[in-house]
């Protein structure tokens, strides 16, 4: 099989028979073909079969109100005692409510709120606990005036989120952990996240192997949509995510994100949660994940300039201070 990985750019001088990106603002007009056992080359578009072209250049439909044409922020907010890197500071509703009105003044375009921890090593939580946690502050959310995202594996976790208010649900098994929450996502209609993992959180990150990680990623999320699509999901509503520190090594995380524009290639909106995630830690020599900052902003930026349109993070305030910057030094107008 033959992939085609859309070399995007922004900011320079767009030739004749580039192609804009998923609609968005960064275009190509090369790809990077892929095939397993082979060394890549480049490529012009022309090359490029018309139904992955189709797939790479259709503008993505706004996703719970919010425009896919450019990156939007997803605010992280954890309502969990042992998150790794914010574990206990949100457990208390007030203090997780307060944290997301931080969020939404930094500029957070959308919340994804989460009561079970999914860190490497991590102990499940019993539903009606997740239930406990995460519904009532997303109650409290509702008149937020953003949308709110169910960070969940769980059915039952979900309709209670969606009940509370929630309009999208972000599952990081990608519907292989509960057989019930396709039906609850596509009953509701609202966007789903499928996410990339390898193996559970109590054990992902004991021998993670592929045999090439950005192909095999590829190709395991293309089957989700599938298994999505049969249960009554519509692609337009899904997002894709490679599932950074999910069953990686750092090796494999840097081949997930210099690779990324690979997945647009899906049809669908990109996610990537990179944020403070143990191989910033290890490449910026930062132990502690609060201080991560600067590793997970540079992250970020190189998923802009991929064309990523949902960017997970705990730092908002500063993700959206360089995406100003990335944004004017590619030529956008200033507002
Ligand atoms: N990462 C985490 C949790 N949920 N969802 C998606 N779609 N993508 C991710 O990369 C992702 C995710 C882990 O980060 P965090 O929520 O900060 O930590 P914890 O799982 O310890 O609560």
């Amino acid at each position: 099989m033959t992939y085609f990985r859309p070399i995007a750019m922004t900011g320079i001088a767009r030739p004749p028979q580039a192609l804009a990106l998923a609609g968005g603002r960064c275009w190509f007009a090369e790809v990077e073909v892929l095939e397993r056992g082979r060394p890549a080359r480049l490529a012009p578009v022309a090359e490029v079969p018309d139904a992955v072209l189709a797939r790479l250049t259709a503008p993505r439909a706004p996703l719970a109100g919010l425009a896919m044409d450019r990156p939007q922020i997803m605010g992280i907010l954890n309502v969990t005692p042992d998150s790794f890197s914010d574990g206990g500071r949100f457990l208390d509703p007030a203090a997780a409510v307060a944290q997301a009105r931080v969020l939404a003044a930094e500029g957070a375009a959308l919340l994804d709120i989460g009561g079970e921890s999914t860190r490497p090593g991590a102990a499940g939580v019993p539903v009606a606990e997740e239930i406990a946690r995460t519904a009532p502050v997303i109650a409290a959310l509702r008149d937020a005036g953003l949308p709110l995202s169910i960070d969940t594996r769980k059915a039952g976790v979900a309709r209670a989120a969606l009940a509370a208010g929630a309009g999208m649900v972000n599952d990081v098994s990608a519907l292989t952990f509960d057989a019930g929450l396709a039906g609850v996502v596509a009953a509701a209609g609202v966007p789903l996240v499928l996410m990339h993992a390898q193996g559970t959180p109590a054990t992902m990150q004991d021998a993670p192997a592929y045999d090439d990680v950005l192909l095999d990623v590829c190709d395991w999320l293309e089957h989700r949509i599938a298994v999505a699509e049969g249960a009554g999901i519509v692609r337009g509503r899904i997002v894709v995510d490679p599932g950074i520190g999910f069953g990686k090594t750092a090796a494999h995380n840097l081949a997930l994100i210099r690779g990324l524009s690979l997945f647009h290639g899906l049809g669908c909106p990109v996610l990537l949660g990179a944020s403070r995630k143990r191989f910033i830690g290890t490449i910026s020599g930062e132990e502690r994940a609060d201080r991560r900052v600067a590793g997970s902003l540079a992250v970020a930026l190189a998923a802009a300039a991929q064309g990523v349109q949902l960017l997970r993070v705990h730092d908002v305030a500063e993700t959206r201070a360089a995406l100003a910057l990335w944004r004017a030094i590619s030529g956008e107008e200033l507002t």
